[in-house]
């Protein structure tokens, strides 16, 4: 994604912010937030574009499009900068905490003089909101949560913010001449749901020009450390890389290291030991002659220890080494290996593009079949209606035949109301070829509730795939609470698929519970969930997390020819 309109969306996005703590007009706020979704997610680069090119983003208006070429001719957006200095740092700080709007932040600055995160905590504990209107214990409670899942979160970064500068940065060293090699390595090689920093690999015989193109590139703010075997720089979002440059006979034994996870690694170094070597970050050697044992490739170092090679997102020392030593390693999904993708929305409810888009993203991809799944009605802010939804299947049939190489499949994505039940009757329910169930509301229900809510979704014939499980946002929500492994039990038994949303702030199922389900029978839907054309990009961390769980191709429906995926959609 281009990253201007990152920056232009967060922009606008941050004033809706400041102008909701302002007591805004909250009809304008709501435009810039649709707004900010909508330059987020547009397919070109928005720096290229004039006022009316601009106006063509929908939901973009004249004044919000005057904002951006403010963007794009200054860095910044003048009206946010000036609401900035308006508005007390310590208001701005109490907004970051998830649970707390803009306008209970301003409440506890003007009424109480809090202006930290640490203090509103410690009011809390004191009983010092009490009293304050607007603040019930439940209030407080919900608040204590949001603090506490901020700081879970800690300085980890979502995995598409540290792969998208992972992948610039390869890029750019990839095309000196004196790179023989360039890779990401870490945690996000291993497709972990937050990367705590990025850390590049590459083999050269001439390290010195390769850093100083490092820390010239523009994003870097600061250099933390700097030298040819290691330069650590930061961003000007904040975020840390670690660059290390190996000699290429070291190549395959400093991706390894670099890769971890550090349980991993240790139980690679102990085999290395038994085997009469030693595995560093300086490569493989002999242990008694010291002598470095040429390793180009990660497979020659996974061979020189007795081990087939061991695929990165499995590397956590959770099973991993003792599956590799008797060979019985999974054939991991990939995202080749998808044939269609069962979750999608249009501009017809939330999505920001428009059908005829999605289906084009869709066959760019490559897939065979492609479900549009918008919102059912009981999502109320969408304004679904059953004239609405039967117009969107005519327009499928009719786009039907000018794509004769991808069957369009016509779905919905159902709500899960607190009882289990979902929108629409039967009759309707059957005219669909797929169903995607979810959670939207109701996130707090106790776990003997949750659990009955998730079973009778899935008992449902109509019902073929439970949407985001968990429903959680990662650093934002948490996930609800249900007893999982009933849960799988009766999607086992109803042949009912599990989802693993591509979203990155998704990512859910979460792996964990994607392996337990797993060893219960229970088969995946791995979807973008795309309400743009970006969006079908994040496939790679929806297979990512499939491959955290150990997936193989069968495991995941929409991997299967289409007719194998009929029969199953029959739940019959
Ligand atoms: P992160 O950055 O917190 O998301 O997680 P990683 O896994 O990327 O951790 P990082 O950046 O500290 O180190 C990258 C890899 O280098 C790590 O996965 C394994 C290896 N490594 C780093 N320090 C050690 C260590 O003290 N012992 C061993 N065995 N490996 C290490
Ligand atoms: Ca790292
Ligand atoms: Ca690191
Ligand atoms: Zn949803």
């Amino acid at each position: 994604m281009a990253r201007a309109n990152d920056e232009a969306a967060a922009l606008i996005q941050e004033l809706a912010d400041l102008l909701s703590i302002t007591g805004g007009d909250g009809f304008k706020i709501r435009a810039y937030e649709k707004a900010a979704r909508a330059i987020a997610g547009h397919p070109d680069d928005i720096s290229g574009l004039d006022l009316a090119g601009l106006r063509t983003i929908p939901t973009v208006g004249e004044a919000i499009a005057k904002k951006v070429l403010d963007y794009t001719a200054t860095g910044t957006i003048r009206q946010v900068e000036e609401l900035r200095t308006q508005i007390p740092a310590g208001v701005r700080a109490l907004t970051a905490i998830p649970t707390l709007g803009p306008k209970k932040a301003l409440a506890v600055y003007e009424e109480l003089g809090i202006s930290s995160v640490d203090d509103l905590g410690a009011a809390i504990k004191e009983g010092r909101l009490r009293g304050v209107k607007g603040f019930g214990a439940k209030t407080e409670e919900n608040i204590l949560r949001g603090i506490e899942l901020m700081r879970s979160a800690g300085e980890r970064v979502l995995v598409d913010a540290a792969a998208g500068v992972a992948d610039e940065i390869v890029a750019t060293l990839s095309g000196l001449p004196q790179v023989e090699r360039c890779a990401h390595a870490g945690s996000l090689r291993r497709m972990r749901e937050t990367i705590g920093d990025v850390d590049v690999l590459a083999a050269s015989r001439d390290p010195h020009p390769i850093m100083e193109a490092f820390t010239a590139l523009p994003f870097v703010a600061e250099v933390i450390a700097g030298g040819d075997k290691k330069t650590s720089i930061r961003t000007t979002k904040g975020l840390q890389v670690d660059l290390r440059v190996v000699p290429p006979e070291s190549w395959g034994a400093a991706l390894q290291y670099f890769t971890g996870s550090q349980a991993h690694n240790i139980r690679t170094r102990e085999i290395a030991v038994k085997a009469g070597l030693k595995l560093s970050e300086y490569g493989l050697f002999d242990a008694e002659t010291d002598e470095l044992i040429v390793s180009e490739t990660e497979e020659e170092v996974y061979e020189r220890l007795g081990l087939p090679w061991v695929h990165p997102a499995l590397r956590e020392d959770t099973g991993e080494i003792e599956a590799a030593l008797k060979d019985a390693l999974p054939r991991l999904v990939t995202v080749e290996d998808l044939r269609g993708d069962l979750h999608s929305h249009t501009d017809l409810t939330d999505g920001v593009a428009s059908l005829e888009d999605m289906v084009a993203t869709a066959q760019a991809r490559g897939l065979e079949y492609y479900a549009i799944t918008d919102h059912a009605p009981n999502l109320v802010m969408q304004r679904m209606t059953d004239e609405k939804m039967l117009a969107q299947r005519a327009q499928v049939a009719e786009l039907q035949k000018s794509h004769p190489g991808l069957t369009l499949l016509h779905g919905t994505e159902l709500n899960i109301d607190p009882d289990g039940n979902v929108d629409w009757d039967a009759g309707f329910l059957s005219g669909f070829d797929v169903c995607v169930a979810s959670v939207h509301s109701h996130f707090t229900q106790d776990e003997a509730a949750m659990t009955r809510r998730l079973v009778r979704a899935c008992e449902n014939p109509h019902v073929h795939v439970i949407g985001h499980p968990t429903a959680r946002s990662i650093g934002r929500r948490p996930p609800v609470d249900a007893d999982w492994d009933e849960v799988f039990r009766a999607a086992a038994r109803t042949g009912t698929a599990m989802e693993i949303d591509s979203f990155p702030d998704r990512l859910d199922l979460p792996a964990d519970l994607v392996r337990r389900a797993k060893r219960l029978g229970v088969k995946f839907s791995v979807d973008t969930d795309a309400h743009s054309i970006g969006h079908h990009r994040n496939i790679r961390y929806g297979v990512g997390t499939a491959q955290r769980g150990w997936l193989t191709p069968d495991d995941v429906i929409n991997t299967w020819p289409l007719d194998r995926l009929r029969e199953f959609l029959a739940k019959s």
